[in-house]
């Protein structure tokens, strides 16, 4: 029986936001499902990522780096997917990164979705605590340009019908991620919009969206990802990979599955494989 919730009424703010944090960390290390913090007790947005920062700050005394960020819900086919109406960030640690050409163990992961994404590296840090950042600013801040596909898990029982809080608070669901070979950045941010991402399971497409499906436009995700950093007083480190957020719904993963993105545009073209072990 789950018991990790008894005392969440009674203990003070940071109590609680230390006390979740360990529960979604210890739930993550395990591979055991718990039930939703919200249907115990009420959460604000910004208690969630309290708990989302502690919870990183569980992984880096475990010898992690923080050295990507990840856009989630950005995509209105994935907000559908998951009953939820507003664009979310995550926090990604190096040991989060899986490496192209290696299987994917599903062991440890207890409901994994695969989805995909556009990823950027940034050449320069961006900050917007004095005010906001345009489109081109964060444009000009972009050093590479790759696709990803990032593997989600949550550690919540059934992987639905959560609130954002929930969501936030483990992290975005972040699980892992794949980033594949760097394509030429295109000499402007629109040109992402026309992108077509392809997602196919054992070479079969189940899932196709272009760029615009994230954000309207995926420089968007960018901006506002650095806009929500702001608001927890935070920058964006240069040096940072940043995932901009599905543009399809995700797909379950199951052992022996291959994964496959392929990404189709007027000056980039290229295909990225996860390979999910037997
Ligand atoms: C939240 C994470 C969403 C994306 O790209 O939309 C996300 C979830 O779906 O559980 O990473
Ligand atoms: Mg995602």
């Amino acid at each position: 029986m789950f018991s990790g919730y008894n005392d969440l009424m009674s203990e003070s703010s940071t109590d609680f936001v230390e006390a979740l944090s360990r529960t979604l960390h210890d739930a993550r290390l395990t591979a055991r499902e718990i039930p939703r913090i919200t249907e115990k007790r009420p959460l604000s947005i910004d208690e969630a990522y309290s708990i989302m920062e502690a919870g990183i700050g569980l992984r880096e005394r475990d010898g992690e780096q923080v050295v990507a960020y990840k856009m989630g819900l950005t995509s209105e086919a994935k907000r559908r997917q998951m009953g939820l109406d507003q664009a979310i960030f995550g926090i990604l640690t190096d040991r989060m990164q899986l490496r192209l050409g290696s299987p994917y163990s599903l062991h440890g992961r207890i409901h994994p979705k695969a989805e995909p994404e556009i990823a950027l590296r940034m050449g320069r840090l961006l900050d917007a605590r004095n005010g906001s950042i345009s489109e081109d600013q964060a444009w000009n801040a972009v050093a590479e340009v790759a696709p990803a596909i990032e593997v989600l898990d949550s550690r919540y029982v059934g992987f639905k019908y959560f609130s954002l809080p929930d969501v936030i608070a483990d992290n975005a669901s972040s699980s892992d991620y794949l980033i594949g070979n760097s394509v030429p950045k295109p000499a402007h941010w629109s040109e992402l919009e026309r992108w077509v991402l392809r997602l196919s399971v054992n070479g079969a497409v189940q899932h196709e969206a272009p760029g615009t499906e994230i954000s309207g436009s995926p420089i968007r995700s960018l901006v506002q990802l650095v806009t929500l950093l702001s608001q927890r007083n935070q920058v964006l480190p240069a040096g940072s990979w940043v995932l901009l957020g599905a543009a399809t719904p995700a797909v379950a993963l199951e052992p022996g599955m291959t994964v496959e993105l392929e990404l189709q545009g007027s000056s980039a073209q290229s295909q990225t494989r996860l390979e999910v072990a037997r």
